[in-house]
């Protein structure tokens, strides 16, 4: 399919060619999947040369917004950003997509900004997959910093983890006062903790926030990188603390790429990348294979007519696909 695909536009910067490919990724026909990878393949020598960046956070916590102020500073910074969200719950609702454009009204009508949302699979595992394909046509288009929104729900989160190189958590002022209520794997996670909303009559508490983590670091474990997790305090409603973070990736940056850091994450991405993608590709021979649904259709009924049980059935299934993988 992807003869459609103007490849050299693409690689040009052009909107239009960059649309009709993600299209046609998110698209996931099998029968496509031959074209898909012969498009990756011809566009991967121009990948990777992007910083990725992940904003995580509770919803509401003011992701869309913060993003919208990066992104804005970094266009006018002269960079092209390129954003992409990973949220399980916008393939149900489409609710988050209606809000990300509104909350990214500046990123929005930027020429040096593409914003897509999340794609609409059913599965975390899916969304994952297509994210990170997403993400390659991005910088193949010369979108030379990508950023990652995605809800602070656990799984996506790891999912998010393993596609950048610097993953930011925001919270709201007083979530320090009560340590234990944030997951001690997302702490671990987190690069850098952004105490967000630091405005208004939140200030001071944002402020004792702050404090109370820069505090409590001590209490996590070195992180692999060799750069400690870092507290700032922005404030995305009045434009404030932006640019002190976007510095603080760059020292980051700075730092991992001469330690050794960079590189070895990187692969480590890799590695995480061809596990889970194997995965995806399993699943969807299962899902696509006419043999496997029908017999799978069968056990249903069998079910229903109470002529077998589940564990029954699942040996049945585990068999029947030895058997598929042996042939
Ligand atoms: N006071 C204050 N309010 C903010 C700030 N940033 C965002 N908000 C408000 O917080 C609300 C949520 O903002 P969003 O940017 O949509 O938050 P989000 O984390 O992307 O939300 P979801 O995508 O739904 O998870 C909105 O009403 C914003 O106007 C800020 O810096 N200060
Ligand atoms: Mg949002």
């Amino acid at each position: 399919m992807h003869q459609q695909i103007d490849i050299p536009a693409l690689l040009d910067g052009d909107r239009n060619a960059l649309s009709r490919a993600i299209t046609f990724i998110e698209s996931n026909r099998p029968g496509d999947r031959e074209s898909k990878w012969a498009l990756l393949e011809q566009l991967l020598p121009h990948t990777g040369k992007s910083k990725r960046v992940a904003i995580s956070g509770a919803p509401g916590v003011g992701k869309s917004s913060f993003i919208d102020r990066l992104g804005a500073y970094l266009i006018a910074s002269g960079h092209r950003v390129g954003v992409l969200a990973i949220d399980p719950s916008s393939s149900n609702s489409g609710g988050s997509i209606l809000g990300d454009r509104t909350r990214m009204t500046s990123l929005s009508a930027h020429s040096n900004a593409f914003i897509r949302p999340s794609p609409a699979t059913d599965t975390l595992g899916g969304i994952a997959a297509r994210s990170k394909e997403v993400m390659l046509l991005m910088e193949a288009a010369g979108y030379d910093i990508i950023l990652i929104e995605t809800v602070g729900v656990g799984q996506s989160e790891v999912a998010a983890r393993y596609m950048v190189d610097y993953f930011m958590l925001l919270l709201l002022p007083g979530a320090g006062d009560d340590l234990q209520g944030i997951k001690r794997g997302i702490m671990e996670m987190a690069d850098l903790l952004i105490v967000h909303k630091s405005d208004g009559d939140q200030l001071p508490l944002a402020q004792r926030t702050a404090q109370h983590f820069k505090a409590a670091m001590h209490l996590f474990p070195p992180k692999p990188s060799g750069v400690p997790v870092e507290v700032a305090r922005v404030s995305s409603l009045q434009n404030k603390g932006i640019e002190e973070v976007w510095q603080r990736v760059m020292k980051y940056v700075d730092t991992t790429e001469k330690n050794g850091y960079f590189q070895r994450w990187r692969r480590s991405q890799e590695m995480h990348w061809l596990e889970e993608g194997s995965m995806q590709i399993l699943l969807d021979y299962f899902k696509n294979s006419p043999e496997l649904q029908s017999r799978l259709n069968a056990l249903k009924s069998q079910i229903l007519s109470g002529d077998t049980n589940p564990v029954a059935a699942l040996h049945t299934i585990d068999h029947f696909i030895k058997k598929l993988l042996h042939d």
